[in-house]
């Protein structure tokens, strides 16, 4: 009989956690939203969208570097690990590896194993070979993976430079956390470097405005979660580097005052004030590096473009 993928949901995380979360950042100065609440079923698109844009090189920059390397890192790991990939969306950069890389079990995890499903059993009919499991869990706080993705050497997985929507801190503190969590393995992990400002920002302020859709989506969401009534009308998408924090920020800003409420409370902005929706955090490779060794790696090689915009590292235990 053909083999068919498992799911495990962990953890749904509750409605009322999630409103007192996303209220207590909209009433802050200045205001912050989560960048998961940019990944309602539309964002998750219009990511996937930006994803194609010319602008937006990390994605295809960082598949350049696997086509290219995959042998080299082959060439570092054991057969028969097992791939664990963080925010799995379509599984379609892992698809890329289980074969080079000898994966003997793959365990794709995002929010939701409703996003995963369909994707995992499309890869699953391509390789029968491979014991799939696909896990609904937000990880993106504190990363624990269910016993049923079981005691093998794991191959953690984190390619897009999702690393850099975290602070350095936080960053440090997730990367602790997968040092255990890879049970003797490894970590195989992409992330974006400092480049021209001017193609930094075109990456995150593109003309054709699927970035702008993807932030403004935002509030969007945020109605359908806390019953809000933002009119995204008043409100502009703004991206730039922060030189000095060395990250791309994205800002909602209002256009004109206006007071949005909400079941039990309301918040005025004045005219040009924010909500700050996301970070991207651009590093220095080798500061990269010493990062994962201070999070206890060792080991580690990187590969990166011609231009070096970006790298992927894979980091031993
Ligand atoms: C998912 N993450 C790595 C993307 C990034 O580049 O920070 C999200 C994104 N935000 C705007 N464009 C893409």
């Amino acid at each position: 009989m053909a083999r068919s993928p498992t799911f495990v949901e962990k953890d749904r995380p509750q409605e009322a956690a999630v409103r007192a979360e996303l209220l207590h950042g909209l009433q802050a100065t200045p205001a912050v939203v989560s960048p998961k609440y940019l990944y309602d079923a539309l964002g998750s698109r219009l990511f996937a969208a930006i994803t194609e844009l010319p602008e937006y090189y990390l994605t295809r920059t960082e598949a350049s570097i696997f086509a290219r390397e995959i042998d080299a890192m082959a060439d570092e790991l054991p057969a028969g690990l097992t791939l664990v990939d963080l925010g799995a969306g379509n599984c379609e950069k892992a698809a890329r590896l289980l074969g080079p890389l000898r994966i003997s079990t793959y365990v794709a995890v995002d929010i939701s194993v409703d996003f995963l499903r369909d994707a995992l059993e499309r890869l699953q009919q391509h390789h029968p070979e491979v014991d799939m499991l696909g896990v609904g869990s937000d990880f993106s706080s504190r990363l624990v993976l269910p016993a049923a993705v079981g005691d093998g050497a794991r191959l953690l997985f984190y390619p897009g430079s999702s690393i850099g929507n975290f602070t350095p801190a936080q960053a440090l503190d997730f990367l602790r956390q997968m040092h255990p969590a890879a049970q003797g393995g490894g970590l195989l992990i992409g992330v974006d470097l400092r480049k021209p400002v001017e193609v930094l920002e075109a990456a995150y302020d593109d003309p054709l405005r699927i970035t702008a859709a993807f932030n403004r989506n935002l509030l969007r969401h945020v109605n359908q979660l806390v019953g809000s009534d933002f009119v995204l009308a008043d409100w502009r998408h703004r991206a730039f580097f922060n030189s000095a924090r060395s990250r791309i920020e994205m800002h909602l800003e209002a256009l004109r005052s206006v007071t949005v409420r909400w079941p039990g409370a309301e918040r005025a902005f004045a005219a040009g004030e924010r909500i700050h929706t996301e970070n991207s955090y651009k590093w220095r490779a080798d500061d990269f590096a010493a990062l994962l060794v201070d999070a206890g790696f060792s080991a580690i090689r990187r590969w990166t473009d011609e231009r070096g915009w970006f790298a992927v590292f894979l980091a031993r235990v």
